[in-house]
């Protein structure tokens, strides 16, 4: 059986014919799509100056390949994409492309981009990715920095945003928001991530990282400088107390035991002296910089955040194509009338083969696993909706089900458990009784409180169910 085309190329074989058509040649917005439909994920990193954009980005491809500072320092945007990409083709002339191996390449392309909040000329670059512009949807999904442990003072910009990627299907987590710098914050990070995802009514994903740890981890700034400031801290009294000693004071108390620079080293790969005593207490008896190294990028959080971006990397196809389809209908709206038509002739058979597709069913299953839907119903439940919701897609082309949902749960830990949602039970649709998925469904969207997304979700899934069952009962006469 070969296997059915995905929508993304689809899409990007309607562009393809559209710009052969001399009325639409050359239009350097479907040539993006096109590009777009066939490159990973595109996922844009944005935020204001100095929240620690670039140095999440370092941590995220693993190398020091984009420039940090502590004033303004970013001025355009850089795409970052694995080896198996040649010269990409980019959403805008102003932008570059760097190639580079790191855990996430092949499934996502990573763009730095400029500060928002500046009066210089740099966040045009950045504002015309987001909404209402020429380039919006050229990102499909992003990932929001925001610093000082808070979400609400951002929560517009967020609304508005997700608004601008919102497609026909009611969509789950493009957006992420990442709450960095946490050493600076007063709260635990665990408190952080349970205010903050009890404040923020979208559908938005969220972690908390310390991005300066974890791209000291992953650049080899953690080295026997580092160790040994650690070993020597450890000695120290002021250390194992109940709130962390300043810097300047921890200075003093090291006096001339440690040589020169090396607290100075430890204070740039690790912030603001927060996270300190933690620190020191869980590398205590590691001996060699690469296990402190390892300890660094636990704390760091970097894999929950990794983590978010490949459950987005499963649904690439569901979120390029939302932003795909969102794009062309943008464009017939800029065109003059005739090219226009063109446009809208192919957004009429795309939309259909959305509706055929199953994209909306895999919407359905992110919204039963990342948001309330379902809620009421077992995990077991609401795992086995997901994966009849997601099967048959995943039969119809010919592929395994996204790695996500087979892979086994990860072991509840502190890297993994603040993901979201990231452990419910895994199953295959083999696995699942339909007819239990029915009857359970059924009740949960006969209930009169249920909001109309509950209800929406609840019918696909009885009625995808009831399919499965069709299908089964087929296959056994
Ligand atoms: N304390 C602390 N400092 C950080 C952290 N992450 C980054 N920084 C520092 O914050 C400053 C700004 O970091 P960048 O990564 O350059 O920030 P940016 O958002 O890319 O800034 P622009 O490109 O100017 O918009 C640098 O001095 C970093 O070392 C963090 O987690 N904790
Ligand atoms: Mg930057």
């Amino acid at each position: 059986m070969s296997a059915a085309p995905t929508v993304r190329a689809v899409i990007a074989r309607h562009c393809q014919e559209l710009l052969a058509d001399p009325l639409l040649h050359g239009d350097p917005t479907l040539r993006d799509i096109a590009a777009q439909c066939r490159q990973p994920l595109r996922v844009l990193l944005v935020g204001n100056v100095s929240t620690g954009k670039s140095t999440l980005l370092n941590a995220l491809i693993a190398g020091p390949l984009a420039a940090t500072a502590f004033e303004e320092t970013t001025s355009s945007v850089t795409w970052y994409h694995g080896p198996e990409l040649t010269d990409p083709p980019l959403p805008d002339p102003g932008h570059r492309s760097v190639t580079t191996d790191f855990p996430l390449a092949g499934r996502v392309m990573l763009g730095d981009s400029p500060g928002l909040n500046t009066l210089s000329d740099n966040p045009r670059e950045t504002l015309r990715m987001l909404g209402g512009s020429d380039l919006t949807g050229a990102a499909a999904a992003f990932v929001c920095v925001l610093v000082g442990g808070r979400v609400d003072q951002w929560a517009e910009g967020l609304e508005e945003l997700a608004a601008f990627s919102a497609g026909p299907f009611d969509l789950v987590g493009n957006i992420v928001v990442v709450m960095a710098k946490v050493d600076e914050v007063d709260e635990a990070v665990d408190d952080i991530e349970r205010r903050v995802s009890g404040d923020t009514t979208t559908t938005f994903r969220f972690a908390a990282v310390n991005q300066l740890m974890a791209a000291a981890a992953r650049t080899g700034a953690v080295d026997d400088r580092i160790v040994a400031a650690l070993d020597r801290l450890r000695t120290l009294p002021v250390v194992h107390g109940r709130s962390a000693p300043a810097w300047d004071r921890l200075a003093e108390e090291v006096g001339t035991s440690l040589p020169p620079g090396h607290l100075k080293a430890l204070e740039q790969v690790v912030g603001a002296p927060a996270w300190l005593p933690a620190l020191v207490a869980a590398t205590a008896g590691m001996t060699t910089a690469g296990a402190v190294s390892e300890q660094f990028e636990r704390m760091s959080r970097i894999r929950t955040l990794e983590a978010v971006l490949s459950d987005l990397a499963d649904d690439s196809d569901l979120f390029t194509s939302t932003a795909a389809v969102l794009r062309l209908r943008r464009l017939a709206a800029r065109l003059k009338p005739r090219p226009a038509a063109l446009v809208r002739a192919r957004l009429a058979d795309l939309t259909a083969t959305m509706h055929t597709s199953g994209l909306h069913r895999r919407a359905a299953a992110r919204l039963v696993r990342h948001t309330d839907v379902g809620s009421g119903l077992t995990e077991h439940e609401r795992a086995a909706a997901q994966a009849l919701l997601r099967w048959p897609d995943a039969e119809a082309e010919g592929g395994a089900p996204p790695a996500s949902l087979l892979s086994p749960a990860p072991p509840p830990s502190p890297d993994t458990s603040a993901a979201g949602g990231d452990t419910s039970d895994r199953k295959t649709a083999a696995e699942v009784d339909a007819g239990a998925v029915l009857a359970r469904w059924t009740a949960y969207e006969a209930d009169p409180f249920r909001d109309s997304r509950s209800r929406e979700v609840a019918a696909l899934v009885i009625e995808t169910a009831r399919h499965r069952l069709r299908t089964t009962r087929q296959e056994e006469s």
